[in-house]
């Protein structure tokens, strides 16, 4: 099956003919001040989660994308698959990746504006939540290159908008970024950005990949799209940027200079405070004519959690299978959580696998491997599986202090790590030599049939 378009306007232009339910167009003037997030928050309260396309917002020419992947069956229809084959598209992707290729020219540099006419305060000024210091961008893909490999990496960071020309910028200490960083601060050079705004949802999962720091995620997005993505050189900085994105802004990383940025509504739930942190300097702003303005809502909102659960799962799933195969299934059912579902084939194989959970992500910070009879969809029966297949002492671990996400709200005052726990909740020593589950016996079933018993009942009852 084909992907929804080819690049982020022809990805909307394909949900609004082919999926009118999911995409809705507002003529409303709307202010970015926490009014597109208002309207967000009360689609998601009626569990709603359309593509918003805001034609005008206050203080802006640029129209407001919200929600482009908002949706689980909107992402894997701009895939080109069913919503329950996208993790199967995405392990197949990350085996036959496509590399980029260089194009002559391309759209995003049909308006280029540099010097004296680079204005981050026209971009669409989006604050949203009471606890944000100011108005951010976070719905963009920041593309960096190694300083001595050349290779790149892409992640989505979020950009405090200080000023004209100025972003301040979260770099997760220990994600690629911020190693990126590292090293060009230990050489003394700035860092080059690319910042992307605009990507079909396919560059945009693509660049969520999780895992080897030497593997660019621009090739994932080729796999996704199957096809490979187009780059054209950036104007003021040594990068590539893709020919068919909506907005780039063209920056760089000063070297060892910190500025406060935060707080910020993050996707915990919880907003840490603000901390000194690099900034970025602003050196052009290219975009297409007409260019449209894509935004993800900051915060523990849907279309940010299912941007970050639909590639985690498939990178920690293919990083643990091609470890240890007995891995069968993995779920983030919540921030810094994992649950994996093992076919065990020894003893000690579930520890093996908690071990290798956390070297999968440093976010994985509480991890419960269950046999595969437990479906990891069913929190309920997740936690059945505690209660009734572990001996604390037996089958619970703690690792104190290791490197972990400095947003988890509960780690020690100033240092960028947590406990972590693993749960071996697989039966012992096997599901098959464990208690037996009781069961009515497979002739009764077939047997009896409840209209000649009960009849009448209505098919569903109320609890
Ligand atoms: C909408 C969105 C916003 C994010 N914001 C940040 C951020 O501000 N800082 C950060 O380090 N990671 C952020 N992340 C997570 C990273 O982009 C993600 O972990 C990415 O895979 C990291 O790239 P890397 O594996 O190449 O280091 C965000 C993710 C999403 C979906
Ligand atoms: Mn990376």
């Amino acid at each position: 099956m084909k992907t929804l378009g080819n690049d982020f306007r022809g990805f909307l232009q394909e949900v609004k003919a082919k999926f009118p339910t999911e995409y809705v167009e507002i003529d409303k003037e709307v202010s970015g001040t926490y009014e597109t997030t208002a309207i967000v928050t009360k689609l998601e309260m009626q569990k709603r989660t359309p593509v918003l396309f805001f034609k005008k917002v206050t203080g802006t020419d640029f129209p407001v994308v919200v929600n482009a992947c908002a949706s689980r069956s909107v992402v894997a229809a701009s895939l080109g698959v069913g919503k329950n084959d996208l993790s199967d598209k995405y392990l197949h992707a990350l085996n036959h990746m496509i590399k980029p290729v260089a194009v002559s020219g391309g759209p995003v540099q049909e308006v280029v504006l540099t010097g004296d006419q680079v204005n981050l305060k026209k971009l669409p000024q989006i604050t949203y939540h009471n606890t944000d210091v100011g108005p951010y961008i976070s719905g963009s893909i920041v593309m960096a290159k190694d300083p001595d490999t050349g290779s790149y990496n892409c992640s989505y960071n979020r950009l405090m908008v200080k000023d004209e020309k100025r972003l301040g910028i979260y770099m997760t200490p220990g994600k690629h970024l911020g190693q990126i960083y590292e090293k060009c601060e230990q050489r003394g050079k700035s860092m080059e950005l690319a910042i992307v705004l605009g990507s079909h949802p396919a560059w945009c999962m693509g660049a969520l990949f999780i895992g080897p720091y030497a593997t660019d995620e621009r090739d994932i997005m080729g796999g996704l799209m199957g096809r490979p993505l187009e780059v054209i050189p950036a104007r003021t900085i040594d990068l590539q940027v893709p020919a068919f994105a909506e907005i780039i802004i063209e920056g760089e990383v000063v070297s060892f200079e910190r500025e406060d940025e935060g707080p910020y509504g993050e996707f915990t739930g919880y907003s840490a405070g603000s901390i000194k942190r690099p900034y970025i300097r602003v050196k052009a702003i290219t975009h297409r004519n007409g260019a449209i303005y894509q935004d993800v809502c900051g915060g523990p909102h849907r279309e940010l959690l299912l941007m970050s659960t639909i590639p985690m799962e498939p990178s920690i799933l293919h990083f643990l299978q091609s470890n240890i195969p007995a891995v069968q299934a993995v779920r983030c059912p919540a921030p810094f959580t994992l649950y994996v579902a093992i076919k065990k084939t020894r003893e000690g194989q579930a520890k093996q696998v908690l071990l290798t959970a956390f070297a999968a992500d440093m976010q994985v910070k509480h991890c419960v491997v269950v046999d595969d009879d437990i479906d990891l969809g069913d929190n309920a029966a997740v936690i059945r599986a505690i209660a009734t297949r572990v001996q604390a002492d037996r089958d619970l671990f703690i690792i104190k202090g290791v490197s972990h996400d400095e947003l988890d709200p509960s780690r020690p005052e100033g240092i960028p790590a947590s406990d972590k726990v693993g749960i071996d909740a697989t039966a012992k020593p096997s599901l098959a030599k464990f208690a037996a589950k009781p069961k009515v016996p497979r002739d009764v079933m077939d047997r009896i049939k409840l209209d000649d018993f009960v009849p009448g009942l209505p098919k569903r009852q109320k609890d």
